[in-house]
């Protein structure tokens, strides 16, 4: 894939590795002017609304202004100089391939389970080994945060924004009376996407093991991108129901209640899987005819039991100062259950939005690369 100059009429083309040319539209070039009087340098906003720009826009010259750089002269007097470099870049990106690492889908034999230690302040090298690791597996335990009260806030205002629910900003993962929620119980977890009720659910967790003096309370992990493909290579219309059908979420308690519709496979723009809103305690499908319901049970009882198959889930215990993050979406957790009775099982728990690691990856990677090109 290359980018060339245009004849006779001026302008810039891809040319495929099958020699197919593409031109590239004007306002789209035009629209990448990167010069002080077209956008702010400081953030890259435009200084101007592109729907402003003349509809018949066109280039009038371009010309070399060293190696694969060329000057272009638009008919609307602006000018731009951009390197086939950039231009290639900007022509790989799209929702499908977002520039971050590619997500490795894991089985129940992940081994070994990625376990970086924690820092605190950690230099860029070992926040980057964090970041990506938990972008490409979806989790990643952190080894070695101060088992102290609100240790969790530290740590996840290192890879994000915390986000404040009705929960709080941290919450305490103990047996209680009265439980707000079954996971302050010693109750065990089936596989699930916490608060799928909320609009956005948040998009990642982190867990933080105080301290377990119990024999149980395992924590149990399964990735959703390797059980949904599994799911649609065994049944494509069950993927298909589970992917169409908006089932409503809900959950009620004192002055909170909070109420989502979404199918339980949600996909982004570019038709990726983003993972799933599964949580069986808090879902109601619509009241649909017999024959669709008939159908949509048995392709969420399918879903339910290959997301129980040991064959796809980890299960590990967390230790004292083990802190686990991962994609709410994508991966689901639950835990085997405890005797509250034998002594204290304590977490604390956040959340954080999924932009936030993924803008700490793009800025470390940015980063990574100056000083590549530097050297
Ligand atoms: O206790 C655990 O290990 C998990 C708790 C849980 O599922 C949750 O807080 O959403």
């Amino acid at each position: 894939m290359q980018i060339e100059p245009t004849a006779p009429r001026p302008g810039l083309q891809l040319r495929g590795d099958d020699g197919v040319c593409q031109p590239i539209h004007p306002l789209w070039l035009r629209e990448r002017c990167d010069g002080s009087d077209q956008m702010d340098t400081t953030n890259g906003q435009r200084l101007y609304d592109p729907s402003d720009l003349p509809a018949d826009l066109h280039v009038l010259s371009v010309t070399e202004h060293g190696p694969s750089v060329w000057d272009v002269r638009f008919s609307d007097g602006a000018t731009g100089r951009f390197s086939a470099a950039r231009l290639l870049a900007e022509a790989a990106m799209n929702a499908a391939n977002p520039g971050l690492p590619r997500r490795f889908a894991w089985t129940g034999s992940l081994s070994p389970l990625p376990i970086l230690r924690w820092q605190a302040s950690p230099p860029d090298a070992a926040l980057f080994a964090m970041v990506d690791t938990f972008l490409r597996h979806g989790f990643v335990i952190l080894r070695g945060v101060p088992s102290t009260d609100g240790a969790v806030l530290d740590v996840a205002g290192t890879f994000g924004w915390v986000r404040d629910t009705n929960f709080g900003k941290m919450f305490n993962v103990r047996s209680e009376p009265n439980p707000e929620d079954l996971a302050y119980t010693g109750l065990f977890l089936d596989p699930h996407t916490d608060n799928p009720y909320r609009d956005p659910v948040p998009g990642v967790q982190l867990l933080h093991c105080l301290t377990n003096r119990t024999s149980g309370g395992h924590s149990t992990l399964v990735d959703g991108l390797t059980v949904a493909e599994a799911l649609r290579a065994r049944d494509p219309d069950a993927y298909r129901i589970l992917s169409t059908t908006p089932v409503r979420f809900v959950y009620t308690y004192n002055q909170t209640e909070l109420v989502d519709y979404a199918p339980i496979l949600e996909h982004d723009a570019g038709s990726q899987l983003i993972g799933m809103r599964f949580s069986p305690k808090l879902d109601f499908v619509p009241l649909l005819p017999q024959p669709e319901l008939e159908a949509f049970y048995r392709a969420r009882r399918l879903l339910d039991r290959m997301l129980r198959d040991p064959e796809f889930s980890i299960k590990f215990l967390l230790q004292d100062g083990d802190l686990m993050m991962f994609d709410n979406r994508r991966v689901l957790h639950g835990r085997t259950g405890f005797d509250p009775q034998e002594g204290l099982r304590h977490l604390q728990g956040c959340y954080i939005d999924i932009d936030g690691p993924r803008s700490l990856y793009r800025v470390l990677a940015r980063g990574a690369d100056r000083r590549a090109a530097a050297e």
